[in-house]
């Protein structure tokens, strides 16, 4: 019987496998040249994500010349590549110098039976043949079965079982259509525990077309699961997967110090802004830490408790990722709080009564002026000093 302690004490430990060079290849609007895929890499590995995922050598000659490339630059995060249960595509992989190799095989009854039509004692006759391939190569092995949540489990625990017996890394398990909550998820991962060997991992890959990967992901580690499948802002098929951003700010409330220490998270930005740049995408208005809202404060009741202290309505700091906070004033919903804070920053000494009639005034113009900003709050605040008269 697992209890709740052991299964907190898993959020301790885990490692990032960013997929932005493989799943976020999948996105629509991604095109990356050899350079751009350079530089995802350098960016991702000075970040300190433990594991890059990159496309299978056999998807295309570039792909195959770009895998060679990134290994070749010795970055300290390993690579991994990730291929079909092939001959081809193993023989392939292990020619570009990869650090590990990612296999999938689609385990569903609905893949099995309208994409590669093959059944599970094929699957285990062929994946056992390529792990045993890939172990004369010295590479970590990873064996995943696309569509895990809609395959049937005493299918996924037979395979897991049989492969995971060869001696593997890892097995992975994918929520390919994102249809699985935390709930499935955790059950599933512990059923799967029961079944493999303890040394063997559990990596999860979560997609987000219902708004769970990240939940999801979480669920995975709680339950046993010590490898995440991100990607930047969360690219990939369809709208994605887990993003990198939004899964660091759900550990990071669990486990700062372990955050932190391993993961440079100032850089984040940067990683987000190049990502952005390159597949032509916006990042959205309430993106997880980066998004333009995510450290602002507006209405008085919360600016006031903010501005004594922060963590009453922050569960992240802000410094913590190199950015700051913003407490917006210029708006119908200020406060005298924000506002006598406001006149401190401008060095003006300001008596209560004068700071509420000020307030008073600043809401009922920003109620009826659309573009009132800090700066006509200033304006205000240093006439009514000066001259002690409002406009
Ligand atoms: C896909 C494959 C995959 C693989 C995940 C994995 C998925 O594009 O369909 O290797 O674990 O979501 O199943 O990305
Ligand atoms: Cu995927």
């Amino acid at each position: 019987m697992t209890t709740i302690s052991e299964l907190e004490k898993n959020l301790n430990k885990f490692y990032i496998i960013d997929s932005t060079l493989r799943e976020g290849e999948q996105f629509i609007n991604s095109n990356f040249s050899s350079t751009e895929k350079k530089n995802i890499a350098q960016y991702l590995s000075d970040f300190g994500i433990e594991f890059l995922e990159l496309t299978n050598p056999s998807a295309s000659l570039q792909s195959y010349e770009d895998c060679k490339m990134i290994t070749q630059l010795n970055l300290k995060t390993k690579i991994l590549t990730h291929i079909r249960c092939t001959n081809e595509d193993a023989q392939k992989a292990v020619e570009t110098g990869v650090d590990g190799v990612d296999i999938l095989f689609g385990t569903s009854s609905l893949l099995r039976e309208f994409s590669h039509g093959k059944d599970i004692d094929f699957i285990i006759k062929k994946a056992t043949e390529i792990v045993k391939f890939l172990q004369q190569h010295n590479v970590q092995i990873r064996f995943s079965s696309e569509d895990s949540f809609r395959s049937e489990l005493k299918d996924l625990l037979k395979i897991y079982k049989a492969v995971s017996s060869l001696g593997i890394d890892r097995i992975g398990i994918a929520d390919t259509v994102g249809c699985a909550t935390p709930y499935q998820v955790e059950y599933v991962i512990q059923e799967v525990r029961k079944v493999i060997p303890r040394q063997c991992e559990i990596e999860f890959h979560g997609h987000n077309d219902t708004g769970c990967a990240i939940a999801n992901s979480y669920a995975a580690i709680k339950a046993g699961a010590k490898y995440i499948d991100v990607t930047v802002l969360g690219i990939g098929e369809r709208n994605g997967i887990t993003p990198l951003g939004g899964f660091l700010a759900r550990m990071i409330v669990d486990n700062p110090e372990y955050v932190k220490a391993k993961y440079v998270l100032p850089k984040l930005k940067q990683i987000e802004n190049y990502v952005s740049q390159v597949t032509s995408i916006d990042i959205p208005f309430n993106n997880y830490i980066t998004g333009f809202c995510s450290f602002t404060h507006k209405a008085g009741i919360h600016t006031k408790a903010v501005l004594n202290n922060p963590k009453t309505y922050e569960i992240l700091s802000p410094a913590d990722f190199g950015l700051s906070r913003f407490i917006s004033i210029a708006h119908k919903l200020t406060g005298r709080h924000a506002i006598q804070h406001r006149a401190t920053q401008l060095k003006l000494s300001l008596r209560e009564d004068e700071i509420k009639l000020l307030t008073f005034k600043i809401k009922n113009l920003a109620e009826i002026k659309k573009d009132f900003t800090l700066s006509d709050v200033d304006k205000l605040l240093i006439n009514f000093k000066s001259n002690f008269n409002f406009v």
